[in-house]
């Protein structure tokens, strides 16, 4: 039976940019959850008729949420809802399994790279028809609606078996429970060249995989041990769990750090990488080496002939304002576009539709193709692994050859985090109104040649976005502000830095760009206004 239930908006219902992504204690609150799916449902006119895939990266509260979410999309009229088996799909197989169904839209309960259980986060990133996220102003309606909801539709019914794969009913809607892992393995196989791979590993070529306790485990098994034959074992972390085991999923030198220990032991495996909580954000690391994710874009850019479906040719690439210029260097070689855009992958989508390019990244661990709409880690692993498995080169050579062709973009990211909200927000409006009066000035030795704030036209759909501050210095060295969109703890000031040079090869970052953070934090008055003498973190 549907059962309409009243219910009143909440104060100020945080959203995400595409989606919701909150502390679980928040979701927990009497109708949350409901609140906002059925206002999502309302904001894009209702979803009777409609085909949706849901899934997610099986954090703490998705088996509660997958639920409720079935029996509200059946009393809302949906037709049919594409569910991973035990509620389980990856962020990058939810867009293929979207695009591939042409369904109108898709689900994937997940905070990515933010920890999980009782008292860790939740989220919800919406995907429409496109494969990708929806954009801000889709956003923004579904935050509207949050403000006026009054009441919410649900099916009374017992809960849905999502353990067995096949086609059931639940009222008027049909259900169908699929293999999380078949179809994007297959699409994998189409991309890459899984023959050389496989040689790779039975000339023992050895292999480590972090799956972060987190959604990638099956997919990695499946695709590395079972299809590519790396030995057993070769992933670690394997099995999903609702609180990660504890860790918090964001492949990075600190999150995943008894990786990186184990990769700059004395028994390091050749490869090693990790994959963020919904499988979407990419880690790679060599023997004593690590690949900065900007670096990790352009090196992939630069050997794009080496994989079966890119051999021949590409559209252009794209990366978001924070990320290094290294892709762009790469761009202007092979004689295509370099896009520069916000941070957020669903300002990548149009440019993928319009087949303006075809890989992008961000420096926060993404990289990704036009194969979906999302950013896609196990992707950018296997691409890794064909290029070594084709050229014979480790991971450091493959990236020192890079360097000496194209000079090294030496790049950090540093954040300051649980900072005040007010705080935040006038340190960055002081910061834009003071930027024109650094231009032409020096500091630290370093001449600013212009300093602005960051503004996209989509030349899609001709939309703009501001977001992000940037200052430039004659030597190549930049500067990046802005704040995270994605925290749930106060505001996250994050000051992303790089310097260019042409032959020195061999500096650590954290001493290069020691002198660049000095010169931001000035700029911005960083310790001034938030008490911060240092950053919290440095990825
Ligand atoms: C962060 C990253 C950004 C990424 C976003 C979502 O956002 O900086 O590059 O697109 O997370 O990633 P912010 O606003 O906190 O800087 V995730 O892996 O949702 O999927
Ligand atoms: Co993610």
């Amino acid at each position: 039976m549907i059962k309409t239930v009243s219910t009143s908006p909440y104060n100020g219902q945080k959203m995400g940019t595409a989606g919701i992504r909150q502390k679980v204690q928040t979701v927990l609150q009497k109708n949350y959850l409901e609140n906002f799916i059925q206002s999502l449902f309302n904001a894009i006119g209702g979803v009777k008729g409609q085909t949706f895939v849901l899934g997610g990266d099986g954090r703490y509260y998705n088996d509660i949420a997958l639920q409720k979410i079935i029996k509200m999309a059946a009393a809302n009229g949906m037709k049919k809802l594409i569910i991973g088996q035990n509620g389980m799909l990856s962020t990058p197989a939810s867009s293929h399994i979207l695009l591939k169904n042409h369904a109108d839209g898709g689900l994937t309960l997940s905070a990515s790279h933010n920890p999980g259980g009782i008292n860790g986060d939740f989220g919800i990133k919406y995907a429409t028809k496109t494969g990708g996220q929806c954009s801000s102003a889709v956003s923004d309606k579904i935050f509207e609606e949050t403000k006026r909801i009054t009441s919410y539709k649900i099916l009374e019914t017992d809960d849905i078996d999502l353990s067995k794969k096949g086609v059931q009913k639940l009222g008027d809607m049909e259900i169908e429970v699929i293999d999380p892992i078949e179809d994007y393995l297959e699409l994998m196989q189409q991309i890459f060249d899984f023959d050389a791979i496989k040689k790779l590993f039975q000339s023992g070529f050895s292999f480590v995989f972090d799956a972060m306790n987190a959604v990638t485990g099956p997919y990695a098994i499946k695709i590395f041990e079972e299809a590519l034959g790396a030995k057993k074992g070769s992933v670690i972390n394997a099995v999903p769990m609702p609180d990660f085991g504890g860790l918090h999923p964001d492949p990075n030198l600190v999150y995943a750090k008894d990786l990186v220990s184990l990769m700059y032991g004395d028994h390091a495996p050749d490869f090693a990488a990790a994959n963020d909580g919904d499988g979407d954000r990419n880690m790679i690391l060599g023997k004593k080496f690590f690949v900065s994710p900007s670096d990790s874009l352009a090196i992939l850019t630069d050997n794009y002939r080496y994989i079966p479906a890119y051999k021949n040719g590409i559209y252009g690439v794209a990366k978001s304002a924070a990320t290094s210029t290294a892709v762009c260097r790469v761009a202007k070689a092979l004689g295509v576009d370099c896009y520069e855009v916000p941070t957020g992958w669903k300002n990548f989508c149009n440019l993928m539709d319009s087949k303006r390019i075809t890989f992008c990244g961000e420096e926060s661990f993404g990289t990704g193709s036009s194969h979906i709409r999302e950013k896609d880690g196990i992707w950018a692993v296997l691409f890794w692994l064909n290029i070594i498995a084709a050229t014979g080169k480790s991971v450091s050579q493959i990236t020192r050859d890079f360097w000496k062709k194209y000079g090294r973009t030496y790049y950090l990211r540093f954040d300051f985090e649980a900072i005040d909200l007010k705080v935040a927000d006038d340190l960055m409006a002081d910061l834009e109104n003071n930027l024109s009066s650094f231009e032409g000035k020096t500091y630290g030795g370093r001449k600013v040649t212009s300093a602005h704030p960051f503004v996209y036209q989509d030349p899609v759909d001709g939309s703009q976005t501001k977001n992000g501050l940037l200052v430039y210095f004659e030597d190549g060295a930049r500067i990046c502000y802005r704040l995270s969109g994605t925290g749930t703890n106060g505001a996250t000031l994050r000051v992303y830095i790089e310097a260019y040079e042409k032959e020195n090869f061999d500096e650590n970052p954290k001493d290069k760009l020691r002198s660049l953070l000095d010169i931001a934090m000035t700029l911005a008055q960083i310790e001034k206004r938030t008490g911060k003498t240092k950053p919290d973190l440095t990825t």
